[in-house]
């Protein structure tokens, strides 16, 4: 091969890897798109509090990562669902169900065990309100349910992990779990707003911040804030 052939031969190879490396960054740095929404809006009359129930559990049991842990929710039609991307009116008030089926631990920053940005900043615990959570205390914390933009936080207290857990979701209201309950208000501004949990819950991942935590659909979303 002529000097010429050599160099035109490393340079393709070098601009195939150079691709690679930016296809395997790309893939790394963008969330998955949301697979559609899981639509609220016109699940009750327009101006009136919509009602969402959604689960978290220690391992899903199905899908790509069975493993891992989610969330998920209800639909208005009452299906369970792996979806995070949930469409609600602008404006309105939304009453939240939390069926929490995780273990919990003490959390490495207390700032997440504060109650913030729900109606009253308050959120009940099996019918018990709380505006702050002790993580050393009990069972810990399992998950948050936060939208940064919204300032809203809610610690989601985890249960004794010596029961026998959910391990398959849907989970069922027979097995062990907490029952977390707050409200809170859509903005007026339409738009996505990302939610996510920032409890390091990716087990096995570097600081419990991968899998998980840093795929689109089970630790994050976004609340699909349209107008009713
Ligand atoms: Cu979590």
């Amino acid at each position: 091969m002529t000097m010429s052939g050599r160099l035109g031969t490393v340079l393709g190879l070098f601009v195939v890897a150079v691709g690679l490396i930016i296809w395997v960054l790309m893939g790394l740095l963008t969330p998955g798109t949301p697979e559609g929404v899981v639509n609220f809006v016109g699940s009750s009359a327009a101006g009136q509090p919509v009602n969402m129930t959604i689960q978290t559990v220690g391992s899903i049991g199905f899908g790509d990562h069975p493993t891992w842990v989610s969330y998920l929710v209800k639909t208005p039609q009452g299906k369970w669902v792996h979806n995070t991307t949930w469409q609600l009116p602008a404006n309105t008030q939304v009453n939240v169900t939390v069926l929490q089926y995780d273990s919990g631990s003490p959390l490495r920053n207390q700032q997440w065990g504060q109650v913030t940005g729900t109606t009253g900043n308050v959120a009940s615990l099996n019918g018990t309100s709380y505006s702050t959570y002790n993580s050393y205390a009990g069972n810990g914390v399992g998950h948050t349910f936060t939208v940064p933009s919204l300032g809203l936080s809610v610690p989601l207290v985890g249960v004794n992990g010596n029961l026998s857990l959910c391990g398959v979701a849907p989970c069922t209201l027979k097995q062990p779990h907490n029952t977390i309950t707050f409200s809170f208000k859509t903005p007026a501004k339409t738009g996505e707003y990302h939610w996510q949990c920032f409890v390091p819950c990716g087990l096995g991942y570097l600081y419990g911040n991968g899998g998980p935590m840093s795929t689109y659909g089970y630790m994050g979303g976004f609340l699909d804030v349209v107008q009713q």
